[in-house]
Order: structure tokens, then sequence, then C-alpha cells
């Protein structure tokens, strides 16, 4: 028997993403059930082929569900992720609610798939997973490899991520804001606080004491918690009017040398990576172009001549699909192919 999946939050961005993957994929599901609030009940959304019709989040058993994957926000995941796991369901929480507890595994597969390991062994284990924010999972895709090389001592990076990282009314306002600017109608802000439309901002999510913002201390905190905490890091994160994929400017300093050629060896190698670096015109890779692809792309791999072992990387990524829905369904699928988790209806 194959497994049943659940997914929360079916008619987000991200919902529809995970969707989109499973099927094209092929995870082994022999059921996958769209699940959202009451307000999106009986809306449509396709698996494949198939469409299915959502279902109330509120009202649903999940005591025969295998893998709850949730993109519904920190709110709802605090309320439900707990109960659903309860019910012996493994919850894989695309939300920032259980990434900084201890108990909790932070998974990028290609980072640190060992963990899932020692955790299903745990008798008191809680049974949820978290998913990395996504400008931390395409940038530990890029490091691990270089990191187990070389050792990374410092990081300091420098993000452009895309609107469609803040929901798609964001996405909504870079187009309305567009088209506004070309008519000459008034430029509204609803959800950004300054314009996007031709311009940057170097603001995500809010103001820390520190003067640093939520979203570039989940670099750091997560960096540490899924690569080495002895790694420093410092971010500057950024969002661009650019709909769909982050882009990091990565300067990276490390314990021992390490050429730009053998960096750009071991990225080639490297699980989820794909190398894009000719030293010419158009010779790397830009957010348009990685939209809808799996892989995490690295271009203008450099030494940085200013400093004893560093290089440059940039460093580009679906931000819906490895910074999100597709990094949720690979840790599913290292569940199940490593046989840590078998269907519930097997037992
Ligand atoms: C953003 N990091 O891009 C968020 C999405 N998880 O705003």
């Amino acid at each position: 028997m194959g497994y049943k999946v659940a997914v929360v939050g079916a008619t987000g961005n991200v919902g529809r993403e995970m969707m989109d993957i499973l099927s094209e994929r092929g995870f082994p599901a022999d059921e996958v059930v769209a699940l959202a609030s009451s307000r999106s009940k009986g809306k449509e959304v396709s698996y494949g082929d198939k469409t299915l019709k959502c279902q109330v989040l509120d009202h649903y058993d999940f005591s025969d569900v295998d893998f709850c994957l949730m993109s519904a926000g920190g709110t709802l995941s605090k309320e439900w992720s707990p109960k659903i796991a309860a019910t012996g369901c493994i919850v894989i929480d695309n939300s920032s609610q259980w990434r900084y507890d201890e108990r909790i595994p932070l998974i990028v597969p290609e980072v640190n798939a060992h963990v899932l390991d020692e955790w299903v062994k745990k008798k008191d284990r809680i049974n949820i997973i978290a998913n990395p924010n996504c400008s931390t999972a395409q940038l530990l895709v890029a490091l691990k490899p270089l990191h187990d090389k070389a050792t990374i001592k410092r990081i300091v990076v420098s993000t452009y991520q895309s609107v469609s990282g803040g929901g798609k009314a964001a996405m909504d306002e870079l187009f309305h804001q567009t088209r506004a600017v070309f008519v000459a109608d008034p430029i509204e802000n609803n959800i950004f606080t300054k314009r996007i439309a031709f311009n940057v901002i170097p603001h995500i999510d809010s103001f820390m004491d520190d003067g640093s913002t939520k979203e570039e201390w989940k670099v750091v905190a997560e960096t540490k918690k899924m690569l080495d905490p002895k790694i420093k890091v410092t971010c500057t994160a950024v969002r661009v009017p650019v709909f769909v994929s982050h882009a990091e400017a990565v300067n990276i300093e490390f314990e021992n040398p390490l050429s730009a050629d053998e960096a750009r060896d071991i990225l080639r190698e490297a699980p989820g990576c794909l190398v894009i670096d000719k030293r010419e015109d158009g010779g790397y890779i830009t957010p348009v172009e990685a939209a809808g692809e799996d892989a995490t792309y690295i271009s203008r791999i450099r030494e940085d001549p200013t400093l004893e072992n560093g290089l440059n990387i940039w460093v580009v990524s679906d931000n819906l699909r490895k910074g999100a829905a597709l990094n949720t369904v690979q840790i599913a699928e290292t569940l199940v192919n490593k046989g840590l988790v078998k269907p519930r209806s097997d037992a």
C-alpha cells in the first residue's frame, strides 16, 4: 500500500506547488487530500491530471494520514500541528513556528538528512519536522559541500528576494504598481512599506532590537542549527521587483584554502546544485531562468582577493520550490526512501 498525504493550505502559492511536486515526482501516495480553511471549502485544486475539492481542516480526521504538509502560516500551525502530530501523522511544516524549537528537526535533505535517523528512534518525539526559510534552504544547499571540504568560518549574505515570498497579495501589488507606473495612476502600497515596482526595499519581516530584520535573523539562526553553530553569519535581506526566485550574493571565508576551480568542481557534483558559470556575457543564472526549476543554481564563483581564504558566489533558486514546497516533499521522500516511515495502512 502507498501513503496518504494531506496538504494544508492547498489553495495558497506554496500549497499548489506542493500538489504539483507530489505528482511530478511520483510520490508514492495512494491518496492526496487538499485541506484549507472554511473560506476555501469546495475550491478546486489540481493534483496531476486530477482535480481535488478542498475539504475543511477543522473537520478532518487525520488518524489514517501518514504525512501532513502544512503551509498555512505560523498561527494556524501553532494550533493545529501538535493536534495532527498527536494522531501519529508526521507534520512537515513550512512556517517559522517550530524551526527554532530544539525538539523539532529543521531539515534540508541535502544538508542534514542524517538528523532524521536519530529523530525517528526517539520514543518521546513530537511528530513535527520544520522546513527552513526559503533564503536559508538554497544558501545551505550551496554551502554544505564547500563547508565539508574547507570549513567555513564566516559568511556575508546579501539576498535579492522575490515578491512571491510575501504571498499572492505581494505578487499582485508588484503587478498593479508596475501597471500604475506605466499608465500614471496613483501608486498604492498595501503589503510593502514602500513602493516595490522599479525599486528595492531593504526590509523583510519585522525589525529586531539590534536593527536587523527577522528575515536576516532567520538566515543566521537556521544556518547555525542545520550546518554548523560555529559559522559566523551576517545577512542583509532585500526585496526586489521579481515575481519568483530568490538570488543571493554570498561572500565566504574558509578555514582552509579552496580555489574557485576546486569550488566549481565540488559544486558540480553536489546534490541539488547546478553550476552555470561561464565568465562571459550571460554566462550566469538569473531569477527568471530559475523559476519553475528544482535546482539551486550557482554562478559567479570567484576568489576574493581581500581575504586569505575567501570566495564569492551567486546562488539562485525558486523560492516556492526549493525554498518551500519542494524541500517539504523531499523531507517526506527522505523518510520514505530511508525506510523510516511505513504507511500506517500497512500496520
Ligand atoms: C519571504 N522568507 O521571502 C519569506 C518567505 N518565506 O518573504
